[in-house]
């Protein structure tokens, strides 16, 4: 079966240690609690990190991945100061890889959203110069939500070109963490509910509740946004956010669970369990969910099998394997 996957990653050496300052800051844990060394889940080797190459289509080809749709990790976290010029070489670093290898992989841009203005032009260069499909987006950028006005450039841009915006978890401000993920817990501990085990999904929740109840959907009524981890939680949670926030008290104009349905679409990012595909099935359409691994954090071991096991027809099984992401992005 020809499988697409959507958020994988790679990490561009320049990006990552313009922004380590940051990273640091809001997660000084970070680094301990992911070393590879701990043996944890969802800590890859650097090398396998930065490849572009050889290695990362021998792991798509064990796995029977055809492609992936490459982002790069941590621009959000980089100064105004550096970040048009990083970003714009790190999103060239994934182009050439898009050349070397055109069946195997695509790329989302990367962008330095602390300049919005130089943001929203490297999204025009990334779509219409070097193919890209789409813009992955890692959470607030200085602590501010997509939605403050700061950004509208971006997702302007991103409305006009039709191309969707993958919003990826990211580390909760420093507030949220010091009242929900320290106290009497082990740092390790900590860090990771901080993080994979929990924060960076409820962060990327109410960012995307944000995002709706501010009005961008109505600004830009066809702004297509990717959530992976089967939507960051919030199918499970359509009814009550419609209950408790009908059109009565938000004024817009469609109902939290309508925006669901209609600008979003939904990827598994390595949670392959049988019980969350078939929930996410009965509550969004079948033409908006993807696929994805979340490579090299998750392993590409798990997809086939996850194909294999699903209770659906051959039909519904190449949707989201594929075609569903072939008419998203255009491929
Ligand atoms: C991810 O993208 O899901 C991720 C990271 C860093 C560490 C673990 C992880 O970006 O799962
Ligand atoms: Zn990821």
């Amino acid at each position: 079966m020809k499988i697409i996957a959507l958020e994988e990653h790679f990490a561009d050496p320049a990006v990552s240690k313009a922004g380590a300052a940051t990273a640091q800051a809001l997660s000084p844990g970070f680094a301990a609690a992911y070393d590879p060394a701990a043996g944890l889940p969802y800590s890859p080797p650097a090398e396998v990190l930065m490849d572009l190459a050889e290695g990362r289509i021998a792991d798509m080809d064990a796995g029977g991945i055809t492609m992936q749709v490459l982002s790069c990790l941590g621009a959000q976290q980089v100064p105004a100061e550096v970040a048009p010029d990083l970003v714009r070489a790190a999103n060239d670093r994934a182009a050439a890889a898009t050349r070397s290898y055109p069946d195997r992989f695509a790329a989302f841009a990367s962008l330095p959203t602390a300049a919005p203005e130089a943001a929203a032009d490297e999204l025009d260069r990334c779509v219409n110069e070097l193919g890209f499909v789409g813009t992955m987006i890692f959470g607030r950028t200085d602590g501010e939500f997509l939605d403050a006005p700061r950004y509208d450039p971006v997702l302007a841009k991103a409305a006009a070109l039709e191309v969707p915006m993958f919003l990826h978890p990211a580390v909760p401000p420093l507030a949220v963490t010091e009242s929900c993920y320290s106290g009497d817990l082990p740092p390790v501990v900590a860090t990771r509910l901080q993080t994979a085990a929990w924060g960076w999904h409820q962060e990327t929740a109410v960012h995307f509740l944000h995002l709706v109840h501010s009005g961008v959907f109505d600004r830009y009524p066809d702004l297509q946004i990717i959530l992976g981890h089967w939507g960051e939680m919030i199918p499970f949670y359509l009814d009550r956010v419609d209950e408790a926030l009908p059109q009565r008290a938000t004024r817009l104009e469609r109902s939290f669970s309508e925006y669901f349905r209609e600008n979003v679409y939904i990827a598994p990012s390595g949670l392959f369990g049988q019980a969350q595909l078939q929930f996410c099935l009965e509550t969004v359409p079948l033409e908006r969910i993807l696929f994805a691994v979340d490579y090299p954090f998750a392993s590409n071991d798990g997809a086939v099998t996850f194909f294999d096991e699903a209770d659906l027809p051959e039909q519904s099984k190449q949707k989201i394997a594929h075609e569903n992401a072939e008419r998203l992005l255009r491929l």
